[in-house]
């Protein structure tokens, strides 16, 4: 071994002491912070935005949530476990992509959060554990997400595409979230027996998978169905799934029913990530982007928002509002942006 390898060596072991050291830190300085109140973070509010918020505000934010919803007693979970568990998933998302970054996995968590801390009957619906399923699956529904869709992943032929055939990115992300609860430090489930074990892992996988928006449009039919017809019978296991499923595209989609400064940067955002895997389309598949994806459209933006708040998000937002009345004010603002959005169509 040379004296030059020996150094190197040397000099890597440093840089490789200091990312530990750096990352022991910053779990240390989560776990002795006090941890702000569910009122001085706002995260109780439909309208509330992570825009701007620090990422050490970010993930007390997340920790408050656990608290709060009785989780952390509930299943024993060590609290030192539960900070490193939550800087681990912070990480697991790509700063450099425009929309599905972990400011997403915050606003699709506390979505979820307000939606559970605002109706008493969601609360008496679920079980803990489901609750516990819910939170761990939004933080976690798009780990490791590169900004480009399924269809881009399949047509590229991606070992992600090869390895699932179906639902890609989101079988990604489940199988992110269980190596993370898996790794030596953040196992916030191991105070769970395995019976418990078991049945969370199965309802956050579902949960996750749900987030696929052609299995929103899928199973979304006999939601719909079932709050039209009053034939809710939340004791029934299949229909508490469906009602999880449904719930995850709500907090998903809740940018939608934002205020209107809010809903409009995000939809920026979103445009940003269409019109970038649009770019990539066009430079390494040489074919034409579909209309969103496709820059020369940038102009129908708010054409397309408002189409998209038809299709999508209103209906779902009606029916849970039928369902659970605390939840109308997501359906409010969807209303309300699709005002705004269509007065910008007119004016084009
Ligand atoms: C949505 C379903 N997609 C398969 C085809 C396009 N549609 S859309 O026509 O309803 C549509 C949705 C068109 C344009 C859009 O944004 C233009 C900026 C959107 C849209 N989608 N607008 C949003 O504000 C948001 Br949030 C979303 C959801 C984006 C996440 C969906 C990512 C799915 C990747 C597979
Ligand atoms: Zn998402």
């Amino acid at each position: 071994i040379t004296e030059q390898r020996r150094a190197s060596i040397e000099v890597t072991q440093e840089v490789l002491a200091y990312h530990i050291t750096a990352a022991e830190r910053e779990i240390q300085a989560l776990q002795e912070a006090p941890v702000p109140s569910a009122e001085a973070l706002h995260i109780l509010h439909f309208h509330f935005s992570g825009f701007g918020l620090p990422e050490e505000l970010s993930t007390q934010a997340t920790v408050r949530m656990f608290l709060d919803l009785g989780l952390v007693r509930e299943f024993n979970i060590d609290y030192r476990t539960l900070c490193q568990w939550v800087l681990t998933v912070r990480r697991g998302y790509r700063n450099n992509v425009p929309y599905h970054n972990w400011s997403h996995a915050l606003s699709t968590a506390q979505s979820m959060f307000a939606m559970l801390m605002a109706t008493d009957e969601l609360q008496a619906v679920f079980s803990r554990l489901e609750i516990l399923a819910l939170m761990i699956a939004t933080l976690n529904h798009d780990l490791d997400h590169r900004g480009v869709n399924n269809s881009y992943i399949e047509r590229t032929q991606q070992p992600l595409a090869q390895l699932y055939g179906h639902s890609s990115l989101e079988n990604h992300h489940y199988s992110l979230c269980l190596f993370i609860l898996n790794n030596t430090g953040s196992q916030i489930l191991s105070g769970l027996s395995a019976e418990a074990h078991r049945a969370v892992l199965l309802m956050i996988k579902r949960a996750i998978l749900s987030t696929d928006l052609t299995v929103y449009m899928e199973r979304r039919k006999e939601f719909f169905s079932l709050t039209k017809k009053s034939r809710t019978n939340w004791r029934s296991e299949k229909q508490r799934d469906l009602l999880r499923s449904m719930l995850m595209t709500a907090s998903d989609l809740s940018a939608v029913t934002k205020p209107w400064p809010e809903q409009k940067r995000i939809a920026n955002l979103v445009a940003m990530e269409f019109f970038a895997q649009g770019d990539k389309e066009k430079e390494e598949l040489n074919v034409k982007p579909i209309d969103i994806m496709n820059r020369e459209n940038s102009k129908r933006l708010p054409y397309m928002q408002v189409e998209y708040i038809d299709d999508i998000c209103c209906p779902l937002y009606k029916a849970l509002s039928r369902l659970f009345d605390a939840c109308s004010p997501l359906l409010n603002g969807c209303k309300t942006n699709r005002e705004k959005w269509l007065q910008l169509a007119e004016k084009e």
